[in-house]
């Protein structure tokens, strides 16, 4: 799983960034062309439970990748500014599969913004419209292929371009209204049809408002306020101090816990935006346990027991006979495998079960 960190430049890209993968990544460049990767753990207290009853040799968490990428030029009249990042960026860009767009709330006058003034929901507006931009240009020159070149081939492929030639014709309207793709309603074959296109706008999006020290008391009720306004699908907003928090990620734990005190921070807003991110991205997590390692598995929600063996490795896909699981939540209370057994609560599930989150499995497989 990937995320692109997104954002104006100044926004503080590179303070989330270094906040998230606890990096030291040089701040306040104002439009470096750096581009940095970093893979950060997704906290889980249920691993650090069943160690304790499993003792294991190690412990593994889910990881998300994020990348924090340098704002995109300015697009002018017949020119997409996104289109003119070096090509690992947008490739990076297009790769991930959701994007946590970070938004300038914070005063500072000793760092003024290049506008000349503060103003959240005009910079969010700002990207957001690049990034419709770049989409519609690539829809725009796709449509245009396929009208000189989607008449040629086997019938099977003809079909294919004009199903792909009828998706794009709704979302080129969407687009130049200012929808965002994710906001467009597609059933599978369409989205299947468009996927290969990696859309900007189709990725869920988590918008992070970056607010001043001074100012966390009402970042939730701003937080509220631009979410309600920005009613679009799959998108979340949520508000935190990014200064604060990488300050934070710098200090020892009992330091931080007096600090947070002093700041009235109830919960690291860190541990906030991984949670967050993993909800956006529609992911759960089942868990193995065993001698050798307690271990949490990011799939997507929705998947099946075949699709949780495969995401381990696909001889446990290919081989599968059955997936003897039981709730976390019931191997804690009776405290091992064989007491769940006993209790009736360890059960065989087939290659269809749904797997749900905290899921204890083992994978039963043949050769
Ligand atoms: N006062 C204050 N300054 C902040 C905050 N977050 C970031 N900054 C400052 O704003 C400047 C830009 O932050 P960066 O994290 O470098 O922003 P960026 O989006 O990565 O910037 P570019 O990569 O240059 O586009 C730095 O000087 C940061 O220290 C904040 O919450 N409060
Ligand atoms: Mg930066």
């Amino acid at each position: 799983m990937q995320i692109a960190i997104v954002g104006l430049a100044g926004s503080g890209k590179t303070t989330v960034f270094n906040t998230l993968t606890r990096g030291h990544a040089d701040t306040g460049g104002f439009g470096g062309m750096e581009l940095h990767v970093g893979v950060v753990k997704v906290p889980d207290e249920r691993l650090d439970r069943l160690a304790e009853i499993f003792k294991p040799k190690k412990i593994v968490q889910a990881d998300v990748t994020y990348v924090d990428l340098p704002a995109p030029p300015a697009s002018t009249e017949g020119h997409v500014g996104t289109e003119d990042l070096p090509p690992e960026h947008l490739a990076r860009l297009r790769d991930s599969d959701a994007l946590l767009h970070v938004v300038r709330a914070f005063e500072d006058p000793a760092n003024p913004h290049p506008e000349g003034s503060v103003d959240p929901a005009r910079d969010l507006d700002r990207l957001d419209t690049e990034f419709l931009l770049a989409d519609l240009a690539l829809v725009d020159r796709r449509v245009e292929r396929l009208k000189q070149t989607g008449r040629h081939g086997t019938p099977a492929e003809r079909e294919a371009n004009e199903r792909e030639e009828a998706v794009l014709a709704r979302l080129k309207p969407a687009l130049e209204q200012g929808s965002p793709i994710r906001d467009v309603e597609l059933d599978p074959d369409e989205e299947k049809a468009i996927r290969g296109f990696r859309f900007l706008t189709q990725k869920p999006v988590l918008v992070l408002l970056n607010v001043g020290e001074g100012d966390i008391a009402g970042a939730g009720e701003r937080a509220a306020t631009l979410g309600a306004a920005y009613g679009h699908r799959q998108a979340l907003v949520e508000a935190l101090s990014a200064r604060i928090e990488m300050e934070l990620g710098e200090l020892e734990p009992d330091e931080a816990a007096v600090f947070m005190e002093e700041l009235g921070i109830a919960d690291s807003g860190l541990d906030r935006v991984i949670a967050l991110s993993y909800r956006l991205l529609g992911l759960i997590s089942f868990l193995t346990a065993g001698p050798d390692e307690v271990r949490a598995w990011p799939i997507r929600d929705g998947s099946t027991a075949v699709d949780a063996a495969g995401a381990i490795h696909t001889d446990l896909a290919k081989g599968f006979i059955r997936a003897e699981t039981v709730a976390y939540e019931d191997l804690l209370t009776l405290g091992s495998m064989a007491d769940a057994k006993k209790a009736g609560r360890l059960r065989s599930e087939g290659k269809t079960y749904r797997v749900k989150d905290g899921d204890v499995v083992e994978i039963l497989f043949s050769r």
